[in-house]
């Protein structure tokens, strides 16, 4: 059945509820002198290239390849397009490395042709804290799929994480592979619900007319929480102590520090936008929302090339309701012009999809660990990881 997924260290199908086995490290750690030193073979024509991101002319070449052969729908109608500064973004945290962003391009002409990359990250795994890498943006040209490419750029990503010392490792995806720790529902919140319909993204209810339904997902101009405002620089300190002190209930869930948090959450412009609420009595921080921007090409429409999309990343309520924090985080976006705000059934988010006017979409995103077992799939709820 999965005949590359079969020889990997991660929990097998076989496997599932089986009680006896340990969580934790599926595999020990071997020396790194018997890490193979040498890049696996490609066919011929092809060769590994290291990506340098900060090249504008490389930044491109993978802009381009993920534009036209990344993740799309179920019925081909749209495929996401990440930004450039989006992708610079994702791929140079704190402490990443070069050699984690690998292409493969075709030896004679240097076209790339596929992708995969890696960044460090800590993990906690319920009371373990594991230095993991997150695994993203694999992808193959479509002129180049089904001939068995993708297994090859998995086991030389997994070669450079072992060579820097990093044995576990923390992806999702669309599809089922052997086996996800968790499987979860994405949710759609329309703000232009006009041009949803008319891109097929949506589709107008029964018995609903179209004024009817832009008066239904219509929001307040402005939003209701005093305080409420951008994060800044200076916040760093204070949203680190509120988002680790909030991250600790979830089974899983990032460990972040101060540069973590300034790289992750600190407002970049059309690539990741961070509210809070700032108490006007005591100034203190009390709540936080955070989404980032990632558009989607739409595919062979006459009126329409793109939908601005809002995902949401970590929110944290104390002080105020998180359903109310949510909706000022829905006015914030309309005001920037996002057509939808997507969100997926992790964290608390549960508690605020349906009252604020979220459907459940046709998508299911797998969350998978590479060589750590955990004993049972978990709820999405047990969730605290957003990974982009
Ligand atoms: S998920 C997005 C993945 N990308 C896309 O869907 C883009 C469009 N599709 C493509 O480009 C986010 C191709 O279809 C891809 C597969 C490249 C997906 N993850 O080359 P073959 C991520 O980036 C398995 C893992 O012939 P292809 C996360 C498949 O099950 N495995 O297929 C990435 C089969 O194996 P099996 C996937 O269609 C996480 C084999 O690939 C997969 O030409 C990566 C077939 O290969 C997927 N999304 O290319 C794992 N899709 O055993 C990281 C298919 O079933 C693991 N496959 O026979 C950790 C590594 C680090 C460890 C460190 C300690
Ligand atoms: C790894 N970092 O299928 C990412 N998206 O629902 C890789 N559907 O947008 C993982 N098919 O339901 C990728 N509209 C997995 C996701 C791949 C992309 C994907 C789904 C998620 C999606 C839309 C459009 C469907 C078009 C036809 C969808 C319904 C919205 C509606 C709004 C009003 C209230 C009810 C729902």
């Amino acid at each position: 059945r999965h005949k590359f997924w079969e020889t990997q260290p991660v929990g097998q199908f076989k496997d599932i509820g089986d009680t006896s086995l340990a969580e934790g490290p599926i595999e020990p750690p071997t020396p790194l002198s018997e890490v193979k030193q040498e890049p696996y073979n490609l066919p011929n024509l092809y060769e590994w290239v290291t990506c340098d991101i900060d090249s504008d002319e490389m930044c491109t070449e993978v802009y381009n390849l993920l534009t036209n052969n990344y993740v799309e729908d179920d019925e081909n109608m749209f495929r996401f397009n990440y930004s450039k500064e989006f992708l610079r973004w994702a791929l140079r945290p704190p402490g990443y490395f070069k050699s984690w962003h690998i292409g493969v391009c075709v030896k004679s002409s240097k076209k790339l042709v596929a992708f995969i990359t890696g960044v460090p990250a800590r993990i906690r795994v319920r009371d373990d804290v594991v230095l993991m890498a997150e695994i993203n943006f694999l992808c193959v040209h479509k002129k180049l799929r089904s001939k068995r490419l993708a297994p090859v750029m998995i086991k030389e990503v997994t070669r450079r994480v072992h060579l820097e010392n990093i044995w576990q490792a923390a992806y999702t995806a669309g599809v089922v592979l052997p086996t996800p720790i968790s499987t979860c529902q994405y949710w759609h919140r329309s703000l232009n619900p006009k041009k949803l319909i008319d891109v097929g993204f949506s589709r107008l209810g029964a018995r609903m007319t179209m004024s009817r339904t832009i008066k239904l997902y219509k929001l307040p101009e402005s939003t209701a929480t005093p305080g409420f405002r951008k994060m800044k620089l200076h916040d760093v300190p204070a949203v680190t102590r509120l988002i680790r002190n909030y991250l600790s209930q979830f089974a899983v869930a990032p460990d972040f520090d101060e540069d973590d948090v300034e790289h992750w959450l600190l407002p970049k412009e059309d690539v990741v936008d961070s509210y809070l609420v700032e108490s006007p009595e005591t100034h203190e921080i009390t709540d936080f929302c955070s989404f980032y921007t990632l558009p989607s090409s739409i595919l062979g429409n006459q009126n329409y090339s793109a939908l601005k999309a809002a995902y949401s990343y970590y929110n944290i309520s104390t002080k105020t309701p998180l359903v109310q924090l949510m909706n000022d985080a829905l006015i914030v976006a309309k005001h920037a012009d996002y057509d939808v705000f997507n969100a997926l059934d992790v964290m608390q988010n549960e508690s605020f999809l349906k009252e604020l006017k979220f459907g459940p979409g046709d998508g299911k995103l797998h969350y998978y660990l590479y060589n750590y077992r955990i004993k049972q799939i978990l709820k999405p709820a047990e969730l605290g990881l957003v990974l982009l």
